[in-house]
């Protein structure tokens, strides 16, 4: 199964259209991990699994969303009440309770992935306000391929372009 996760487009509709013009038939699911300043009932939403992000004023977000798709059960938050640019302890901690085994955020506008307790964390970073060390890459969302002996993790750029150096596999189970 594939998923698209995108996040921080702080206004910036048209990548997200595109975005799903793109993949939303290559994909199972796509998610967006909050700020995307659109209002809550946008028609996109249908599309997309969304939750809302600190700039997000939206009262009809939900903050956090598990979903299962394909037998895969996602934790779906923006991040920012968990305290995400300190470590990730807290997100561990409700994706465990959630028994999720990916937990999707952003808020930090810094792309990332690590697996840790069979709990995959992914920050696709800010399609559009990338931060950090990869901001030059210009903006970036994430697709999560997974099979029955791995699950790999591919970093892309606004017009879809994977990035090869900072694909990342975990394989097998743990
Ligand atoms: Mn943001």
């Amino acid at each position: 199964m594939k998923m698209l996760v995108v996040s921080d487009s702080h206004g910036d509709r048209d990548i997200l259209v595109k975005l799903k013009q793109q993949f939303s038939s290559q994909v199972d699911a796509l998610f967006h991990c909050g700020d995307s300043e659109l209002p809550a009932d946008d028609v996109l939403w249908s599309t997309y699994h969304v939750v809302g992000g600190n700039m997000d004023f939206d009262a009809n977000y939900p903050q956090v969303q598990t979903v299962t798709v394909a037998g895969q059960r996602i934790f779906l938050t923006h991040g920012h009440r968990y305290q995400i640019k300190r470590d990730l302890t807290a997100l561990a901690l409700a994706a465990r309770e959630a028994k999720a085994n990916f937990a999707f955020f952003g808020h930090s506008h810094e792309l990332g992935v690590v697996q840790t307790s069979g709990i995959v964390f992914l920050n696709p970073g800010s399609i559009s306000q990338p931060r950090g060390e990869y901001a030059h890459l210009g903006g970036t969302f994430a697709l999560v391929t997974v099979t029955d002996s791995q699950t790999k993790i591919e970093f892309c750029t606004r017009d879809g372009q994977i990035v090869p150096e900072l694909t990342v596999i975990y394989g097998g189970k743990e």
